[in-house]
């Protein structure tokens, strides 16, 4: 049997909705655990959810949702100034975490509810899933609620100052997971695999309400391994979503492994994004697979802009299916999102499909978050008069629409290992090291993270200056260690130009 037939009585209770390793929920059962802590939150102004990698992060997200309280994914790497931050801006009443998870004591202040989540019985390899009361979980569109009430406040970095809080609403969820479904063909029959973390768009809207959206089900592999991936595909999962570095160490493995280039074979639907997918990564991928990844294109205000169709494989190579996936492109834009390319300006649209103009992103829809968290200029920066959304990301278009990211338009945003990093925060962090002088932050091409965080520092003492050890330790502790640098190089002085701005095109080592 099948996970889509395990549906004995028709209601979809005893379908199969979450598993995280041998822990796993049923819709029946994801109801009956859902809605008591739903009640429990109901009425709460905002909750913060303690966002480890497991069921129970599932568990409170539906709850807020049925609840229609605004959750805040924390990650639980998150350093103390970071936290703090978070906290302090978005002001939860309580915080929802796993029993007997020592939180931090950024929030000790808060009154904290812990998530019961009690799994049903291990289906792994018996294929049924256990009985279970309730109905199946409606976690978006419950009645009683607009779609403009705020779902998750998601923090995302900038280029300067401490991440800020993207409220996203409803409606910007459920039309980003229609968009998807109209574009990949997404159904409830679908079993998806990710090991993502649950504190960002990607891993908890894609990955967690994406799958119970459809009415299907997410395996979920506590942290990101090949042999997860080749487990879970080997074992009935049809999709897999990652971030290019996760793709990028799948095709590094491919050539020893022919189980994972095997179960990679099987799946429907291989999904990357957050990142540019090097098209050399991508051609190992099909080289070795015969299946090529499709990307798409997102941000945390906007969620989901643009992706290739997915059409069933064609056996015939020299029948291209239209909308095919093209390495180094992200596709066209989804349903229901309007794009254009402005010219620096930033008014006026660029009109060229020629695979060469190059200009800014800019986007509108239903897709898109409503405001940033008490920052009201930060907003109004974000958007053109006309109301188009500025993304910041540049482009060409090629003349059958398909989008081609070429680049940003401000350097000092950094992506690593899919995780979007401010070199504002980083700096502000290494200032406060009593070994740091003058510091600057930029990001050096790295074949497995994307980008990797390089610190230039001017030490306090030239005789004795901070290690990137110290450094690394000293940034994780503060931030997050994703953020952390990896490469530390110490100079007598920063390249400033005449105003006294330091001039980071100059910053390279030879
Ligand atoms: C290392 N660690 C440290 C330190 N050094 N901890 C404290 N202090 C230190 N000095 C720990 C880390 O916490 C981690 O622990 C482990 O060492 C390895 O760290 P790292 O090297 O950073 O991780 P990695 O193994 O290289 O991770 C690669 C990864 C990860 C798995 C690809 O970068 C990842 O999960 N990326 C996904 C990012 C993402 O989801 N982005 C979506 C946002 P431990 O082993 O315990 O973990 S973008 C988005 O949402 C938009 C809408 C979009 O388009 O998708
Ligand atoms: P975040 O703010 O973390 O949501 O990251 C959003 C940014 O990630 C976008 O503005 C892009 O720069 C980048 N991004 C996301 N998906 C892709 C992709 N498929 N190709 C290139 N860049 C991407």
């Amino acid at each position: 049997m099948t996970e889509a037939q395990a549906d004995p009585d028709g209601t979809g209770a005893h379908r199969p909705a979450l598993r995280f390793g041998d822990r796993s929920l049923t819709y029946g059962g994801l109801a009956a655990t859902a809605s008591p802590l739903a009640a429990r939150v109901a009425g709460a102004g905002r909750i913060a959810v303690w966002a480890t990698p497991t069921l129970e992060t599932a568990v409170a997200v539906v709850a807020a949702l049925l609840a229609g309280v605004p959750a805040v994914p924390l990650n639980p790497k998150s350093g103390e100034s970071e936290l703090g931050h978070i906290v302090s801006d978005s002001a939860p009443t309580l915080v929802l975490a796993a029993p007997g998870t020592q939180l931090p004591p950024a929030l000790a202040a808060l009154e904290r509810v812990d998530i019961h989540a009690a799994a049903d019985i291990d289906v792994r390899g018996t294929g049924a899933a256990s009985p279970a009361t309730g109905a199946p979980a409606a976690p978006i569109g419950s009645p009683g609620l607009t779609p403009e009430t705020p779902a998750l406040i998601v923090y995302t970095s900038g280029t300067t100052g401490p991440p800020k809080g993207a409220v996203i609403p409803r409606r910007a969820i459920a039309t980003t997971l229609d968009a998807l479904a109209d574009a990949w063909q997404w159904t409830g029959d679908d079993v998806l695999v990710h090991g993502l973390p649950l504190f960002h768009v990607h891993g908890l809207i894609l990955g967690i309400l994406g799958p119970l959206r459809r009415g299907g089900s997410v395996r979920h592999l506590g942290r990101f391994e090949t042999a997860g991936v080749t487990r879970e595909l080997t074992e009935g999962a049809t999709m897999l979503f990652g971030v290019p570095t996760m793709y990028h160490r799948i095709a590094e493995t491919l050539p020893d492994d022919p189980a994972l280039a095997k179960a990679l074979a099987r799946a429907r639907l291989l999904v990357s994004g957050s990142a540019a997918l090097p098209v050399h990564d991508h051609e190992r991928i099909v080289e070795a697979t015969g299946r090529r990844v499709i990307e798409r294109y997102g941000m945390t205000e906007t969620l989901m802009l643009c992706s290739s169709r997915w059409t069933p494989p064609d056996p015939r190579p020299s029948l291209r299916a239209d909308g095919e996936p093209r390495a180094g492109t992200v596709g066209v834009p989804l349903p229901g999102v309007e794009l254009r390319l402005t010219e620096e300006d930033g008014t006026t649209a660029v009109e060229a499909y020629d695979g060469e103009t190059v200009g800014e992103i800019q986007v509108r829809g239903p897709n898109l978050f409503t405001e940033y968290l008490n920052r009201p200029e930060a907003t109004a920066a974000a958007f053109t008069e006309d109301g188009w959304f500025r993304t910041g990301d540049m482009a060409v278009r090629d003349p059958d629409g398909y989008v081609r990211i070429v680049g940003r338009k401000a350097t000092d945003l950094i992506k690593s290992g899919g995780y979007k990093i401010g070199a504002g925060e980083i700096e502000n962090a290494l200032l406060e090291h009593p070994g740091v002088r003058e510091a600057a932050v930029t990001g050096e091409p790295d074949a497995d993270l994307g980008e990797r965080i390089v610190a230039w520092i001017v030490p306090a003492d030239p005789q004795s200056p901070p290690t990137v050890h110290e450094l690394a330790d000293h940034v994780a502790r503060r931030l997050a260690p994703h953020k952390r640098p990896r490469v530390v190089h110490h100079l007598d002085a920063l390249p400033r130009n005449d105003m006294g701005k330091i001039m980071k095109r100059a910053l390279t080592h030879d």
